[in-house]
Parts: structure tokens; C-alpha cells; sequence
């Protein structure tokens, strides 16, 4: 099917659809130019080992390391402003209360400031903070506690602040998962956007709502772990076809 067809008919389906999902990866943020993790080129794997930075056993075998990366990319987010992908979601959602469910693996806020402001965030928030361990006084670390540093830590027993993100081998926040799965169960499109669909378990979304009867279109410059699950393709980026989808 050309392009300005299958891109019509998309359209067709999400104008017809009571309830669809959005699934969105780093891919869907590069338009606003924050760096992807896997992409050859720029991605942020090319420079750093991912299971060095961001794993648990990273943070602790070198917490200051770690801590400035996620200060560069937390600055990086700050000053990043969500693109004509982001916008078009974030207007749609205005304009058709209820009908879009957006998933996101993406720990930036782009997708919030956009509008789409309970947008579902499977891996976090990498501009909330938390303690990396249960503090071991009674009655636990208190905010006011942290002292600045590199990371912060407790002033009192040496714990130490992190990202509130999920990092490789944790779990996702249980009740976001859940929610994500009876968002995709009820969808009658599922768009994945800008993302490998190569790691779990977010990207056993896809094959789910797939089995679950939703039509599901890949939206991604280029092939995706996923693409074998999807009923069609379009190659493009998000902040050309979410607009020429929705607007
Ligand atoms: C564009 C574009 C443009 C470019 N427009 N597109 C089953 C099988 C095998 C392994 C596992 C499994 N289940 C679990 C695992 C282990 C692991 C995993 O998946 N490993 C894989 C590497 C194989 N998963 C986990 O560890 C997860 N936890 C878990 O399973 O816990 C189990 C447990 C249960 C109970 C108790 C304890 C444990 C956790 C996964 C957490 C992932 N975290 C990260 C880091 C977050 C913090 C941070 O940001 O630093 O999340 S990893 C990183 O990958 C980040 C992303 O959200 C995630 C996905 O990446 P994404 O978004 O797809 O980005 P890229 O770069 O890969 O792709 C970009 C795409 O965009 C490309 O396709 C481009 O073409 C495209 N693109 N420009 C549109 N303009």
C-alpha cells in the first residue's frame, strides 16, 4: 500500500475508534532533541554501557559516575520542549476526553507538558528522586535530611538519593503496568511510536493488544524488534506522522 494511502487509512481506523493507546519510546522524544538509547549513531548505549548505568549494581558500584550522567540528562530534558508528535497527541486528547490512552517507556515529562498529563510512565521519572535503600534508623531517611553531593545522601546514615526511575532488573510500578494492560485489552488501535520494542516487558504490549484484537501500526524511521506483531508500518518519524494522523 503506498504511503498516503496507508497513512488515510490509519486515520480512518483512529476517527472510528471508541478507545486506542499510544505506545511511545525514545524515538518519539528525538524531534525534541533528546537522545535515544540505542540508535547507532547518537544513541546514548553508543557512548556508556546501559547495564553499568542503569542498574542498580551501577549505581552502587559507582554512584557519583551515574548521578552526573542522569544530571546531564535531566538538563537535557529541562530545556527540551515537546515536539509536533507530542503536540498533536496532547491536542487530541484535549479535543476527545477519554479516547486516548498514552504508554510511555520515557522518563521525560514531554508527553505531560503536552497535555497528555495522565500519560502512563512504565520506566519512571528521571526528574523525581528517591532513596536507593530502607533507611536503617527508625524513622526512616527524611528529605530534609539530604545533604547535596554527588549524589545527594542522608546526613544522618549515609543513604543515598537516585533517580526515580526503573532501572534493568527492577520492576515496573505495578499499578501503571496494570493499567497500561486494560488500556491496551480495550484498544481498538494501538500506535507504537519511536520505540525497538526491545525491552520487556513494555514490548509485550504490542503482541497483546495485538492478540487482544486491536489494529496495531508501527510508526518508526526504521525497523523495530516488533514490526512481526504489527498489521502495518509506516516509516516516518513521530513529529511528521502523529500530526498528519491526528490534525
Ligand atoms: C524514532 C525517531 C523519530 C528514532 N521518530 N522514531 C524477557 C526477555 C528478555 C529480557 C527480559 C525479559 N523480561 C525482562 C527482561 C530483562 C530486561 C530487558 O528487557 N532486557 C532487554 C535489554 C533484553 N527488562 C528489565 O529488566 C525490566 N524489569 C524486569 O523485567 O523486572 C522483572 C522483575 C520482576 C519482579 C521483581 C524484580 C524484577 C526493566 C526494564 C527497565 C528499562 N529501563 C530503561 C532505563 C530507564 C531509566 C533511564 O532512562 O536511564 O528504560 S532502559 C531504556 O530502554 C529505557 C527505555 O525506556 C527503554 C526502551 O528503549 P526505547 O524507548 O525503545 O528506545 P531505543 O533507543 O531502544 O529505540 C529508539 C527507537 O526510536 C528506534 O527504533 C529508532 O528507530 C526510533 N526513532 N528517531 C520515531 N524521530
Amino acid at each position: 500500500m503506498a504511503h498516503a494511502e496507508a497513512l488515510a487509512t490509519l486515520r480512518e481506523r483512529l476517527a472510528a475508534a471508541p478507545r486506542w493507546c499510544v505506545l511511545s519510546g525514545a524515538g518519539m522524544s528525538a524531534e525534541s532533541g533528546i537522545a535515544t538509547f540505542r540508535d547507532a549513531m547518537s544513541g546514548l548505549w553508543s557512548r556508556f554501557d546501559p547495564m553499568q548505568l542503569a542498574s542498580e549494581a551501577g549505581f552502587r558500584a559507582d554512584p557519583a559516575r551515574v548521578w552526573d550522567w542522569y544530571a546531564e540528562r535531566r538538563a537535557g530534558v529541562r530545556a527540551a520542549q515537546p515536539n509536533a508528535g507530542h503536540r498533536a497527541l496532547g491536542a487530541y486528547a484535549q479535543r476527545h476526553p477519554g479516547r486516548l490512552t498514552v504508554i510511555t517507556q520515557n522518563v521525560d515529562d514531554l508527553h505531560q507538558r503536552a497535555g497528555n498529563t495522565d500519560a502512563l510512565r512504565l520506566h519512571g521519572d528521571v526528574l523525581g528522586e528517591r532513596w536507593l535503600d530502607r533507611c536503617r534508623r527508625d524513622p526512616g531517611c527524611h528529605p530534609d535530611w539530604a545533604l547535596a553531593g554527588s549524589p545527594p545522601h542522608c546526613e544522618r546514615c549515609g543513604n543515598l538519593v537516585r533517580p526515580d526511575v526503573v532501572w534493568f532488573g527492577e520492576p515496573l510500578p505495578l499499578a501503571v503496568f496494570d493499567a497500561a494492560q486494560r488500556a491496551v485489552d480495550a484498544a481498538a488501535v494501538l500506535l507504537v511510536v519511536g520505540t525497538s520494542g526491545a525491552v520487556w516487558p513494555a514490548a509485550g504490549l504490542v503482541a497483546r493488544a495485538h492478540r487482544a484484537g486491536a489494529w496495531v501500526a508501527i510508526l518508526n524511521p526504521e525497523a523495530s524488534e516488533v514490526d512481526d506483531e504489527a498489521d502495518q508500518c509506516l516509516r516516518g518519524t513521530a513529529a511528521t506522522l502523529l500530526p498528519a494522523l491526528l490534525d
